[in-house]
């Protein structure tokens, strides 16, 4: 296999490319970071990696083809790892075709532009567990059927299939990562499990100061509690994306812990950390926030990326839900 030393991580500012960066920065690759231009500070997550001298950042935009061909043929890299998207699955019921252009077409002008431009670049797709949406076959593998259930899972069911045509079609190295909920202190804070770490975080600092922090803070809004998911640790999920592209060829991979918790067993654990043990009085149903549709459950068999990557995730759900807490309190 050639050697690897250069990368283009689209989405650099998110929970997922801030991880894979880092792992590639240890690997001395040149890493290649894309972010969207904004008129606010959004590199929160990979502040502490804009002095490393192999670490360098693009603007640019999936959606502007011209742009990414350009970026794709003057860098020329080994590998891309697309994260960017539109990847809040609730936001796509409300923005179904900005949905579709990003996740869909974004990732269309990427395949083109690597085919037209630079087809030894080792490309990877970030897909999703939502693409099997009510599939009632569990657990859930690389042979489970799709049936998705959201503008958000057709949009990277679309992608998914693109890739893998134009790994057969034009004999690129294209790969697609299936990934169940990803979660960490990095996670944004829209996602139902940071939206719950950070409030108790909130309602353990008002705690402190007043004997009623609940009067402060509020109680923490949210929809439907009885969806259950395979909630991973998203840096040992990252550390299977870099399995994936050493491999001498391309394939699609299913990560995933292969256990499920509904966002009851979630809270359950996260109020325990801050010693509550009954957190009904905390909690209030808001129907805004429940989706026209929803998932009901999901839940991962990763063995295939165990028997051929040697990939296992190392934190288990008990262990993740106290560190998000703790980085949330700290
Ligand atoms: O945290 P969530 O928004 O994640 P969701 O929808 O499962 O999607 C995440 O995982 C996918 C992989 O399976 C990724 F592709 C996707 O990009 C994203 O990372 O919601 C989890 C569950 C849902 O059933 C939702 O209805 O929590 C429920 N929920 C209940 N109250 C809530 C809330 N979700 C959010 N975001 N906010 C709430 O207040």
């Amino acid at each position: 296999m050639e050697t690897l030393n250069s990368i283009l991580i689209t989405g650099i500012t998110g929970q997922c490319a801030s991880y894979l960066a880092e792992i590639y920065l240890e690997k001395d690759f040149k890493v290649h970071g894309l972010l969207r231009r904004s008129s606010t500070n959004t590199c929160e997550r990979i502040d502490h990696l804009l002095k490393n001298p192999n670490f360098e950042l693009l603007e640019g935009n999936l959606c502007d083809g011209t742009g990414i061909n350009r970026t794709i043929a003057e860098i020329q890299p080994t590998c891309c790892i697309n994260t960017a998207a539109q990847s809040h699955v609730g936001t796509s019921f409300d923005e179904p075709v900005h949905t579709m252009q990003v996740n869909t077409i974004g990732v269309l002008n990427l395949l083109e532009a690597i085919r037209q431009n630079s087809s030894h670049t080792r490309f990877l797709q970030m897909s999703t567990s939502e693409m099997f949406g009510d599939s009632l076959d569990y657990p859930q593998n690389e042979k489970t059927v799709f049936e998705p259930k959201s503008a958000y899972g057709v949009s990277k069911l679309a992608a998914h299939h693109l890739v893998k045509i134009y790994r057969e079609a034009y004999d690129l190295f294209a790969c697609s990562s299936i990934c169940f909920n990803m979660e960490s202190p990095r996670r944004g804070e829209l996602f139902v499990t940071r939206k719950i770490t950070k409030y108790i975080s909130q309602l353990h600092k008002a705690s402190r100061y007043t004997n009623n922090g609940l009067k402060k803070t509020g109680k923490l809004s949210l929809g439907n509690l009885d969806a259950q998911r395979d909630w991973s640790y998203c840096k040992d999920t990252m550390e299977g994306l870099y399995l994936m592209l050493t491999q001498d060829k391309p394939d699609d991979f299913v990560f995933a812990t292969g256990e499920t918790h509904t966002i009851r067993e979630f809270l359950d654990h996260a109020f325990r950390c801050i010693n509550i043990n009954d957190w009904s009085n905390y909690v209030e149903i808001d129907p805004k926030f429940y989706r026209p549709a929803d998932v009901n459950l999901l839940l991962g068999d990763a063995s295939r990326a165990k028997r051929v990557l040697g990939w296992e995730p190392k934190v288990k759900f008990e262990e993740l839900v106290r560190l998000m807490v703790e980085a949330d309190l700290n």
